[in-house]
Parts: C-alpha cells; sequence; structure tokens
C-alpha cells in the first residue's frame, strides 16, 4: 500500500516549510485544539513520515489547512513538526499562507487580510502582494507573556544557569548570556545542539507549565538562546532549538513573540514598540508590540510578526508500506 500526499515546499527566511494539500485525515472536534488532539491521536503516522528522514530532515515544518472552525474565519491551520504538533508556528504560517494564497490552495473573503483558527486560537495574516507573489506577511499572534522569572537549573557537567520562560503560541526556555553561557556568537552550534535538551529536560523536572485557557497546552519545548544582533538593523539575535536535533533558521515567530512578551514585562518594550530579531542565518523578522493585554491573571501582549517566504518547489511524497522507514528516523 502506497500513501501519496501532495505537497508545496517552501522556506520562510530559511526554515523549512512544507504545506500538505492533501489528501488530508478527516479530523474530529468543533476547534482547531480538538482536532489537533485527533491528529496527534489517530494520524501522527502521517507527521512522522513526512516530517522525519528519509523524507524530510531535523528541522522540517509543515501545515494543513483545513476549513474554517468559527464563522468569520478563512480556514484553520494544523502545524506539524519534528517536535510534534505544534499549538502554533510563526514561520510555519508565513510559509504557508504565503504558498497556499500563491496557488489557490483556499481563497480568503479578502486577499488581503487572512483570518485563519490554529489551535492556538485566532491568527490574523496582512499580506503583502507584488502582482502574483507574496512578498510579505503579517501575523497577529496569540496572546504572549512571560510565565517565569529567574529560574535556576542545575545542568550536569555545566554551570547552574538562570532563565526565564514566556508563552509566545508555544513556552520558551529564554537564555541570556550569563556567567558560563556567552552571547549566541560565542556559543557554537555545536553547544548549542549538546546543551539545550539538558536545559530543557531540567526545566520541565522543575516547573510544570500550563496554558492558562488551554491545560492541553504545556511544557516547556523550545529553548531562545539570545545574543547581540550582527545586522546594525537589528535589534537582537537569536538561536531557537527545537525537537531533538534542530536549531530554526528563521528568528523564529512563536520565539520572537515570547521574547517581546518577556521585554514587554520587564518595561523594556510598550504597545507600539517595534523589535526587529536576526536568525542564526542573518534572516530578520519584524517583531510588534500590537497591543497590551492579560493573560490568566499575567501581564500578556498581542505581538505581531513580519517576514517573508518562497516555495521552492512541489513535492509528491510516497509513503510505501514495504519501506521499513516508513515512519521516518531521526539519527543522534
Ligand atoms: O516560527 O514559531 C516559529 C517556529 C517554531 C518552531 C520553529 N519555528
Amino acid at each position: 500500500m502506497r500513501h501519496v500526499f501532495q505537497c508545496l515546499d517552501g522556506h520562510t527566511c530559511g526554515n523549512p516549510v512544507r504545506l500538505v494539500t492533501g489528501p488530508l485525515p478527516f479530523l474530529a472536534g468543533d476547534t482547531m485544539a480538538g482536532k489537533r488532539a485527533d491528529f496527534i491521536a489517530r494520524f501522527d503516522w502521517i507527521r512522522r513520515s513526512l516530517m522525519f528522514e528519509p523524507r524530510g530532515h531535523d528541522m522540517m515544518s509543515g501545515a494543513m489547512f483545513y476549513p474554517p472552525s468559527t464563522p468569520d474565519a478563512d480556514a484553520s491551520i494544523l502545524f506539524i513538526e519534528t517536535s510534534g504538533c505544534l499549538p502554533m508556528c510563526g514561520h510555519g504560517t508565513i510559509g504557508a499562507v504565503t504558498m497556499a494564497l500563491e496557488n489557490g490552495v483556499f481563497t480568503p473573503a479578502d486577499r488581503k487580510h487572512v483570518k485563519l483558527d490554529a489551535p492556538a486560537g485566532r491568527i490574523e495574516a496582512e499580506i503583502d502582494w507584488q502582482g502574483e507573489h507574496v512578498t510579505g506577511v503579517r501575523i497577529r499572534n496569540v496572546a504572549s507573556y512571560l510565565a517565569i522569572t529567574g529560574l535556576v537549573l542545575d545542568i550536569p557537567g555545566w554551570q547552574a544557569i538562570t532563565v526565564d520562560i514566556a508563552y509566545g503560541g508555544n513556552f520558551y526556555i529564554i537564555i541570556e548570556p550569563q556567567p558560563g553561557y556567552g552571547d549566541l556568537d560565542e556559543m557554537g552550534v555545536a553547544d548549542l545542539l549538546r546543551l539545550s535538551p539538558l536545559v530543557r529536560a531540567a526545566a520541565n523536572a522543575a516547573v510544570t507549565l500550563s496554558h492558562p485557557d488551554d491545560p492541553r497546552v504545556g511544557g516547556a519545548s523550545h529553548v531562545l538562546w539570545t545574543g547581540r544582533p550582527r545586522d546594525p538593523k537589528a535589534d537582537a539575535r537569536n538561536a531557537v532549538f527545537y525537537g531533538s536535533r534542530a536549531l530554526d533558521r528563521s528568528p523564529c515567530g512563536t520565539g520572537t513573540s515570547a521574547r517581546m512578551a518577556q521585554l514587554a514585562a520587564r518595561g523594556e518594550l510598550r504597545p507600539g514598540d517595534t523589535f526587529i530579531h536576526e536568525s542564526l542565518i542573518g534572516s530578520l523578522f519584524e517583531g510588534k508590540v500590537e497591543a497590551a493585554t492579560t493573560l490568566g491573571g499575567h501581564a500578556a501582549i498581542i505581538p505581531s510578526i513580519k517576514g517573508w517566504a518562497i516555495q521552492t518547489g512541489i513535492n509528491t511524497i510516497w509513503v510505501d508500506e514495504r519501506d521499513p522507514y516508513a515512519g521516518g528516523f531521526s539519527v543522534g
């Protein structure tokens, strides 16, 4: 038996996006949070087959569009990635919306303003067009907040590390330069890959994280390392670790949202302020604090993120049940 999936492949500011256009499994549930739970329970094999080697790789990330779950939305979006089925993915939304609109995967009521139901909540996208091409997408993200400050973690074989944890659609462990852990520029990629899983395990052992409105969203999944920008246009540089071996090549949309929430909670960003975030490879997202709000008793912000994406091809992928690696694998 061969399962055939039609995909549009591309990248957002360097990080891959695989938009699966069909066939999509029917998902039970009235909301995207419910449909995400059903996908995880019954169809996770599709994520593993399309994201991991040999059809994908450690950084692979994708999305699927479903019909809207609320009356005024244009579509719903489900995220698949090597790290799981994220409640929200910023680079994934920018890439998936770009390719969907350029290829007519769905037709929004207004081609410049797209309303999406994501598992984490409502996302609104403002689209820049040049002829038939989408040249930029700004996404208004879900409410983001600083959950924990100054958490000290013991890391076996390394110095103790102090972190903050913020939510920007996923929970992020945020690491700023400190004794034993230099600026991102001084940390090698090998150290980031070795240290991040240890920091994530220590943080999740130390604290229980749960979204105030949705207990299905919990646990710190991503680790965000910070540093001085190299590009004079940027305010800061970052590298986000996810899954078991991935470092985001884009400036990371939900990570940038979490970082802006952290800085806003400290009084370093205010509504109306912009925050240009640089990635490991030098690509930029323009973040903005759209508004102040509250979430579960926490001061919070509504962030927006602007970036661009490019389609790199059309991919028909076979998952052949005779293949011993039909379910994908990861090395290391
Ligand atoms: O852009 O939100 C993001 C993201 C999450 C994981 C990788 N990229």
